[in-house]
């Protein structure tokens, strides 16, 4: 898997290889989300209920994922994900699911859920 980096370029190519894993992943299900750089890459997330997501922290530093729907918590991962650790949520229902990282409040994205 890709590794943190500190270049900005670099983090711009990251990211487009996300995009190419994004599409691939469709086939199975399966939507893969970097922790890269304390942030959620990509940071709005497409997807249909049955889908998997599976978050994945590239940071060398601890990071978790909660996600909330109307303000109410709907899944949660383990406090502190470690480096390479993944966390795999199923998306049961339409939506809008908004993330934010427990450990760092200004990590945030969303997960826009087409039926
Ligand atoms: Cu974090």
């Amino acid at each position: 898997m890709r590794r943190r980096s500190l270049r900005p370029m670099k983090a711009t190519l990251s990211a487009f290889a996300v995009c190419v894993a994004f599409s691939d992943a469709r086939a199975d299900g399966a939507l893969h989300v970097a922790i890269e750089n304390f942030v959620f890459d990509p940071p709005t997330i497409a997807a249909r209920v049955g889908d998997h997501l599976i978050f994945v922290n590239h940071d060398e530093v601890p990071h978790s994922v909660v996600g909330s729907r109307d303000g109410a918590e709907v899944f949660r991962s383990v406090e502190q994900m470690d480096t390479d650790e993944s966390f795999e949520v199923l998306i049961d229902r339409p939506g809008e699911i908004t993330i934010v990282c427990g450990l760092h409040g200004s990590m945030t994205g969303k997960i826009v859920v087409e039926p």
